[in-house]
């Protein structure tokens, strides 16, 4: 059998096999790379529909490559890297799809990879610090407080006490550990800016880095709290899992092959508040809006849409669906979110809007649009991980606002309770619900009857797990959301 070489790669293939489809990066190479002016930890999908996305489409885009470390899949550095940071975005409307390459991500680095990390951080160019790590892996306590019981928090401060040559495995670890070569090289400011989905998110990310670095070096945290900003920003477009499909629907379209494209609705958007110290893109040519007070926009998004998602990923797979557009068909769903996002929408607006204009009739109307489009399969399973601590990003605060005006707080109970049935009917399954609190979500389950439901509760809010209304309305409902599933 003969060998063909193909014109691109070099990869050889068999003259018998389909015509050879050209690499991306071999079609497609930008001219020149961005310098790395932005570190990012947490390489992932969303990171690339998202601030890769605004950072390509600002207008000083050549001034700003984008260094993106991987969290939890050391595999996709490589895939990327094999195309040279190129990637497509698919942006899937209910028409159809367009496609377009971006380039702003120059380098993809595994994440355990500290001496690049460290290297990079402590350049004076780097200026800014992106994070997509997850909501759980700030590691905070339902306090709010830094947690030193925190999965991998420990490990971390014992690898951190070993100095330069000690490798932290948790993201906010390995930040801590370079922003002290940063103090070390006397590079100065920079801006850490926290794109995960968590009210006031920059106190989250603050409170997580100068909580770590406090438990190590006292002296480190100080200069932290001097020299470092943290960006609070609201950050959304939805972003399914790539599937092999959209990899051959990249390769019919467009005629290369892309081993690593990002599928994302039309729709993003992106509200920052805070201070650049070292400067940064020009987001707003893209879209991105600067405000001083962040809140407002963070609750709409939070309630409304993470809300309503988490409402359907728990109740939708109890009633037998698989997406968000399904779930979102079954008028019970329907109703259920409707439900809640009244109650969201009772506590957004007048003074917790802070004077923002938030146009939440319009935004509903909007998301509901959103949701439908199901040319964008949203699988409910990958909405459902790590449940607890959305839910306290998501339901807890309605249902607490609603307690406090003497009302019930049934359409936020309902999220809470389906989250329940959901976790009672997982574990009697013996499956494991994907948390990072799952050890207590499987004690908790061996419970009964109200206990059970108390002891999930108070792993979402002790206030409101003492609340034995809450406990008898959230029992009651999950009872329901259980006999729909059966
Ligand atoms: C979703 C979010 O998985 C989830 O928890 O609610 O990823 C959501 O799709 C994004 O925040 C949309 O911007």
């Amino acid at each position: 059998m003969t060998i063909a070489r193909t014109a691109d790669a070099g990869t050889p293939v068999s003259e018998a096999a389909a015509p050879a489809v050209p690499q991306l990066s071999r079609t497609l190479r930008p001219a020149a790379k961005a310098p790395v002016r932005i570190v990012h930890l947490g390489l992932g999908a969303f990171h690339r529909s998202h601030q890769a996305w605004y950072t390509q489409h600002a207008g000083d885009a050549a001034q700003w490559g984008i260094a993106a470390f991987t969290g939890r899949r050391p595999d996709a550095a490589e895939a990327l890297s094999g195309q040279d940071g190129l990637y497509t975005v698919v942006e899937r409307g209910d028409a159809g799809d367009t496609f377009e390459v971006v380039s702003s991500i120059v380098e993809a680095v595994d994440g355990a990879d500290a001496g690049r990390l460290t290297a990079l951080i402590a350049a004076a160019g780097t200026a800014v610090v992106t994070l997509t790590i997850t909501e759980a892996a700030y590691g905070l306590g339902a306090d709010g407080q830094f947690d030193r019981k925190a999965q991998g928090v420990a490990a971390d401060l014992q690898e951190l006490s070993a100095g330069t040559d000690g490798r932290p495995a948790t993201p906010v670890g390995r930040l801590v550990h370079a922003l002290a070569a940063r103090k070390a090289a006397g590079a100065g400011p920079l801006a850490v800016v926290c794109c995960d989905n968590l009210s006031n998110n920059g106190t989250v990310a603050s409170t997580a880095v100068v909580g770590m670095a406090e438990a190590w070096n006292p002296e480190l945290a100080a200069w932290i709290v001097e020299n470092i900003s943290f960006v609070s920003t609201s950050v959304d477009r939805i972003t399914p899992r790539t599937t092999d499909a959209d990899v051959e629907s990249v390769k019919a379209a467009c005629g290369y092959f892309d081993n690593s494209p990002v599928v994302a609705e039309p729709f993003r958007n992106w509200v920052l508040s805070g201070d650049f110290p070292a400067g940064r893109p020009r987001w707003e040519d893209a879209g991105a809006v600067f405000v001083d007070d962040i809140e407002p926009y963070e609750n709409r998004k939070l309630w409304l849409l993470n809300g309503a998602h988490s409402l359907l990923a728990y109740a939708g797979q109890l009633r037998g669906h698989a997406t968000v557009a399904e779930a979102l068909a079954d008028p019970v769903c329907l109703a259920a979110v409707e439900r809640f996002w009244n109650e969201a929408e009772a506590n957004l607006t007048g003074a917790a809007a802070h004077g923002a204009d938030l146009q939440v009739p319009a935004y509903r109307e909007q998301l509901l649009a959103r949701f439908r489009n199901a040319r964008i399969a949203h699988h409910l399973t990958q909405i459902a991980l790590d449940g607890s601590t959305k839910l306290r990003m998501r339901a807890v605060p309605v249902l607490t606002a609603e307690r406090d005006g003497g009302r019930s707080g049934a359409g936020a109970a309902a999220m809470i309770a389906a989250w329940v049935a959901f976790c009672i009917d997982a574990t009697g399954r013996g499956r494991t619900v994907q948390d990072p609190l799952s050890d207590g979500i499987e004690a908790a389950c061996a419970l009964a009857g109200a206990d059970r439901v108390r002891a999930l509760l108070a792993l979402l809010s002790v206030p409101l797990s003492q609340d034995d209304a809450v406990v008898e309305l959230v029992d009651g409902l999950a009872g329901g959301f259980a006999r729909q599933g059966a």
